[in-house]
């Protein structure tokens, strides 16, 4: 392996239904990394970088310019040491992900949050069936290898901190993989 690419950081999916937490933790995760990672909050970049195609009203929602934002994410996936933070995870490629992190919460702590945020009322049921029905989940299984992807609950403070902590172990022991295999090499 060339220093360049282990000097690289790693690239993590933050994923989950809307509120489980996503920008919750990554906004903690870029604080106590232990090296710099910088947090790619998809649905804001879309909306700054205007990579959508339509806006409805109706589910308050934009239909995203997939190709487009993918274009716009290579160049800063490809450097590492990056956090996207999503409600969905399969539109990325595979040998973009290091980690993929699935936030999960109970549905009716879910319901509240989602109201809290404003939603109209078929998007909190609708993404709180998706909750239920694991959709996101599911989504990263089929999307990436088993040994990447876990699932950790999201539901209090103590959750948020736990995950961030794990996640900060993972990082260490990412980084101390790296710099063995450099040697190595
Ligand atoms: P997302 O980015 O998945 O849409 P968020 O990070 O904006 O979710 O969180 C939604 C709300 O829920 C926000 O008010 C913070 C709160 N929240 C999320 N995860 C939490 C947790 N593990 N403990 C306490 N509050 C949490």
């Amino acid at each position: 392996m060339s220093s360049e690419s282990s000097s690289k950081g790693p690239v993590i999916i933050i994923t989950g239904t809307p509120g489980t937490g996503k920008t919750t933790h990554a906004q903690l995760l870029v604080e106590e990394s232990p090296i710099p990672l910088k947090h790619i909050n998809v649905g804001e970049f879309v909306k700054e970088k205007g990579l959508y195609e339509s806006y409805d009203d109706e589910w308050q929602s934009y239909t995203v310019d997939e190709d487009r934002l993918l274009d716009e994410l290579e160049p800063i996936v490809s450097a590492g040491g990056v956090i996207l933070d999503w409600h969905t995870c399969e539109l990325f490629p595979e040998r973009w992900a290091d980690l993929v992190v699935v936030l999960r919460c109970d549905h009716s702590k879910l319901w509240d949050r989602l109201e809290k945020r404003g939603y109209p009322l078929k998007k909190i049921q609708e993404n709180n069936e998706a909750e239920i029905m694991e959709v996101v989940l599911d989504e990263a299984r089929s999307s990436y290898s088993q040994e990447i992807v876990v699932e950790l609950k999201s539901e209090g403070t103590e959750d948020l901190e736990s995950n961030v902590a794990r996640i900060v172990q993972w990082i260490n022991a990412w980084r101390a993989d790296r710099e063995t295999s450099n040697v190595e090499s």
